[in-house]
């Protein structure tokens, strides 16, 4: 029984030490992929016009998400699968051009600006997001 409690010390010592050594960097794998963070913003991202549905069975008007981070040149895809009337009508100086009232599709728009730039459908006040650009 001896040699097996001191080999089980061992394997405990092992693993404290495998956890200890990988520079202190807050518990991550020192293999593991560094996932996407505030230096490397996407090139692209998708915002669907409509919620879902609600506890009665009835759409959800709003983006989804309300918020995305893209990079400098890159662009937002709006998709609209609802069969509902909604635009999308910027508030920030320096944002591409609106996208008018649709009831279906995809519209895309590139923002070559830096910032955060509001929008929100005028149909639907509770329709507001803003895309920001690093
Ligand atoms: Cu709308």
């Amino acid at each position: 029984m001896v040699p097996a409690f001191r080999s089980w010390r061992l394997a405990v010592a092992v693993v404290a030490s495998l956890a200890c050594g990988g520079g202190g960097g807050g518990g991550g794998s020192p293999t593991a992929p560094t996932p996407p963070g505030p230096g490397s913003p996407s090139t692209s991202a998708s915002v669907a016009m409509g919620g879902g549905l609600d506890s009665y069975g009835y759409e959800v008007n709003a983006f989804a998400p309300s918020t995305v981070i893209i990079a400098r040149n890159g662009t937002v895809t709006w998709s609209n699968p609802t069969g509902r009337m909604h635009n999308v009508t910027f508030s920030t100086a320096g944002a591409p051009a609106n996208i008018a009232d649709h009831g279906s599709g995809t519209n895309a728009r590139t923002f070559a600006t830096a910032g955060t730039f509001g929008f929100q459908c005028t149909n639907h006040s509770s329709m507001t997001g803003s895309v920001t650009v690093q």
